[in-house]
C-alpha cells in the first residue's frame, strides 16, 4: 500500500532563481510553514515540509511526489516575488489529484489568481487556526484514510479568512479572520521539519556565522500610509519575553545559531518588553548577536545601551525622508530631529545603523528630496536602501491614488523603483536621484574628485528632467489637498510629548522592578 502523509506544506521559492537574493545569499527558512507544521502535528496530523530554497528548480517537487508518501492535502506558501513558480506548483499538484490550499502574503491579496490556477481554498492572513478548521471541513481526520471524503463546502465558506469558488464557480470571500490575541499559545515553529542544519552550514560557509529569522511580535500599531500589512495587520501581539528567550535559547543550543534577524515589523514598540527581553538574554547568558528594525521616535540612548549589552549589533531605521512635511504626509509619526538624535546616539555607542529611504510619496518636491539627501549624508548610516513608494492594494496610499493608477499596472510584477501611478516624475528620474544620493553619501564619507564630478553631472540631469516634467496641471494635482496627511498635526512638540510618555512609563517600570527586587532580597 502506498504511504500517505496528511499534509505536505510546500515552499515553492527557489533561491537560485532570484538574482539579487542569489548574490547576497542570505537564506531564511519558511517560518510560516514551520508554524503551520507545528500546529498540525500538535493536532495529530502527519506533516512534511517540502522546501524548494536550495533546490535547482521548482520541478524538483515532482521527484519528491514520486519518491515520498502521497499527500492528502498540500499547502502552498507564496509571495509576490515567486508567484509564477507558486502557480505552476499548484498546477503540478492538481495534476496529481491533490487537494491544494494556498496562503501567505500574495494569495492573501490576490486570492482569485490562486483559485483560478487550481487552488481549492485560499487562506487570507494568519494560517494556524484557519488550516485546522479547513481540514475539519474537508472531513480529513488525522491519519485516517477515508475513501469517500466529502468536503463540507457550506462550512468551508464560513471559515474566516477563506476564499474559494462555490459550486457555481463564483468567488466567495468569507469575512477576514480577526487577528489572534496572543502569541504565547503558538507552539514553537517546527524547526525540525526543514533542513535547518543546511541553512546553518550555508550561512557559516558564506558569511562566517549562522543567522536565522525570529519574530517576537505580530502586527504593527502605527499608521504609515504606504505600509501593507497583509498578514498580521495593525493589532500588536507579542510572545512574553520569557517565551521569546526560551525559543532563542533552543535555536542557539540545538542548532548552533549565533545571529538572529528579528523580523518583527517594528521591534521596539513596548519599551518595557524590550528591556525585559534584554534582561532575560543577559540573565540566562544566552550567547547571541541580533539585528532588528526600529522607529526613531521609540528609542533613546538608555534603551540602546541595554540592547547593546544584550547583543544587538545592528538596528535598521525607517528614516524614509529628511523632510518633515513628507513624513507628516506619510503619517509616519516621527520627526527629522528624532532621526538625528538617534543617529548620534548610535554612533556614540558604536552600534551599526542601517536605514530605509522612501522617495516619490505624493507631494514630495525637489526641496524635500534635497533634505533627504542632506539627512542621509549627515547621519551616515553604514548603508541604506532606497525605494520608490508603491501604492499596494489595501494601503491608504493606494486608496489615495486609486483614480490615478496607470493602465495595465500590476504592482506585484513591478520592481522596487517602478512608478505605477500618475506621478509627475518617472522611474528614470528616481533612479538618477538615487545615484545622486549615493554619490553625495560617498562624498560625505570621503572626498574624491570623481565622485564630485558625478554628483554635479547627476544634478544637472535631474534639473533637466524636472523642467521637462513641470506641467502645471500635473503638479497641481500632485500637490492637491488629498495628500496632506498629518501635515501640521504631528508637530515636533507632539512627538516630544509622545516620547516623554514612553520614557515616563519606562521609568515607572524600572522603579517597580527596583522595588520588587528590594522586596525579594
Ligand atoms: C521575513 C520577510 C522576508 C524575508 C523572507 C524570509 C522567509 N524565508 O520567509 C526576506 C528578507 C528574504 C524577504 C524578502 C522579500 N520580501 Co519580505 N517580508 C518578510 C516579513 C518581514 C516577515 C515574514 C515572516 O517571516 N512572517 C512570519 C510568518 C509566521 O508569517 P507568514 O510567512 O506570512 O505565514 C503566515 C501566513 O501568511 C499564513 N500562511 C503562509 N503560508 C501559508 C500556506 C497555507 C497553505 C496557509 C493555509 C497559510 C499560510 O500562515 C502563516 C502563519 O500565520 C514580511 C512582513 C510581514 N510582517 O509579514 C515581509 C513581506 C512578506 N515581504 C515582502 C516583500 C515585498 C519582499 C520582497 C519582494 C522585497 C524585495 N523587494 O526584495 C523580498 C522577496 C523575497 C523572496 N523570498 O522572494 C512583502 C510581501 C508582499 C507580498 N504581497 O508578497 C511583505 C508582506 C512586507 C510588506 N509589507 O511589503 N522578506
Ligand atoms: S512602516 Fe513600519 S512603523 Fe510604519 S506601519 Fe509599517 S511596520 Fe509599522
Amino acid at each position: 500500500m502506498q504511504r500517505v502523509v496528511d499534509v505536505l506544506l510546500v515552499n515553492p521559492y527557489v533561491l537560485s532563481r532570484h538574482e539579487p537574493r542569489k548574490a547576497s545569499y542570505r537564506p531564511y527558512p519558511p517560518i510560516g510553514l514551520m508554524y503551520l507544521g507545528a500546529v498540525l502535528r500538535e493536532h495529530g496530523y502527519s506533516v512534511e515540509i517540502y522546501d524548494g530554497t536550495f533546490e535547482a528548480s521548482p520541478d524538483q517537487l515532482r521527484v519528491r511526489l514520486r519518491a515520498g508518501p502521497r499527500p492528502r492535502v498540500a499547502g502552498i506558501f507564496a509571495m509576490n516575488s515567486f508567484r509564477d513558480d507558486a502557480l505552476a506548483t499548484i498546477e503540478l499538484l492538481k495534476e496529481q489529484g491533490v487537494t491544494v490550499l494556498a496562503g501567505g502574503p500574495d494569495p492573501s491579496i490576490y486570492d482569485e489568481e490562486y483559485l483560478s490556477a487550481g487552488a481549492d481554498v485560499v487562506v487570507r492572513g494568519e494560517g494556524e487556526v484557519a488550516i485546522l478548521e479547513i481540514l475539519d471541513a474537508l472531513d480529513l481526520r488525522p491519519g485516517v484514510e477515508q475513501e469517500d471524503r466529502r468536503a463540507d463546502v457550506e462550512r468551508l465558506q464560513t471559515i474566516s479568512g477563506v476564499s474559494l469558488f462555490d459550486r457555481d464557480a463564483h468567488l466567495v470571500r468569507a469575512p477576514d479572520r480577526p487577528a489572534s490575541k496572543t502569541m504565547d499559545d503558538l507552539p514553537m515553529p517546527a524547526y525540525d521539519l526543514v533542513d535547518l542544519p543546511r541553512y546553518v552550514s550555508e550561512w557559516r560557509r558564506v558569511h562566517g556565522y549562522a543567522s536565522i529569522q525570529f519574530m517576537t511580535s505580530r502586527g504593527c500599531p502605527f499608521s504609515c500610509t504606504w505600509c501593507a500589512r497583509p498578514i498580521f495587520g495593525r493589532k500588536y501581539r507579542q510572545y512574553s519575553p520569557e517565551r521569546a528567550v526560551d525559543e532563542v535559547q533552543h535555536l542557539v543550543e540545538e542548532y548552533g545559531v549565533d545571529h538572529l534577524w528579528l523580523f518583527d515589523d517594528t521591534f521596539v514598540v513596548r519599551r518595557a518588553w524590550v528591556e525585559a527581553f534584554c534582561d532575560a538574554i543577559m540573565e540566562r547568558g544566552v550567547k547571541i548577536r541580533w539585528e532588528c528594525l526600529a522607529r526613531v521616535d521609540l528609542v533613546d540612548e538608555a534603551l540602546l545601551v541595554k540592547m547593546r549589552a544584550a547583543g544587538v549589533e545592528r538596528i535598521n531605521f525607517g528614516f524614509e525622508s529628511g523632510s518633515q512635511r513628507v513624513l507628516d504626509r506619510m503619517k509616519k509619526g516621527t520627526t527629522v530631529e528624532d532621526a538625528k538624535r538617534v543617529a548620534a546616539a548610535m554612533h556614540r555607542l558604536g552600534i551599526t545603523m542601517g536605514g530605509y529611504v522612501l522617495m516619490g510619496y505624493p507631494g514630495e518636491e525637489w526641496t524635500d528630496i534635497e533634505k533627504t539627501i542632506e539627512l542621509i549624508t549627515s547621519i551616515q548610516p553604514v548603508d541604506y536602501s532606497t525605494s520608490v513608494a508603491l501604492p499596494m492594494p489595501g494601503t491608504e496610499f493606494f486608496t489615495l491614488v486609486r483614480d490615478m493608477m496607470l493602465a495595465d499596472n500590476d504592482w506585484a510584477k513591478e520592481d522596487a523603483d517602478a512608478v505605477i501611478w500618475d506621478s509627475p516624475y518617472s522611474r528614470g528620474f528616481y533612479r538618477l536621484v538615487e545615484s545622486l544620493m549615493h554619490a553625495e553619501y560617498d562624498l560625505g564619507l570621503e572626498f574624491s574628485m570623481r565622485r564630485y564630478v558625478k554628483s554635479k553631472v547627476l544634478r544637472t540631469m535631474i534639473g533637466a528632467m524636472r523642467v521637462a516634467a513641470s506641467k502645471p496641471e500635473r503638479l497641481a494635482r500632485y500637490n492637491s489637498d488629498r495628500f496632506r496627511g498629518w501635515e501640521g498635526m504631528r508637530t515636533p512638540q507632539k512627538s516630544a510629548r509622545h516620547r516623554a510618555g514612553h520614557q515616563k512609563r519606562a521609568e515607572q517600570n524600572r522603579e517597580e522592578r527596583r522595588v520588587a527586587l528590594k522586596v525579594l532580597s
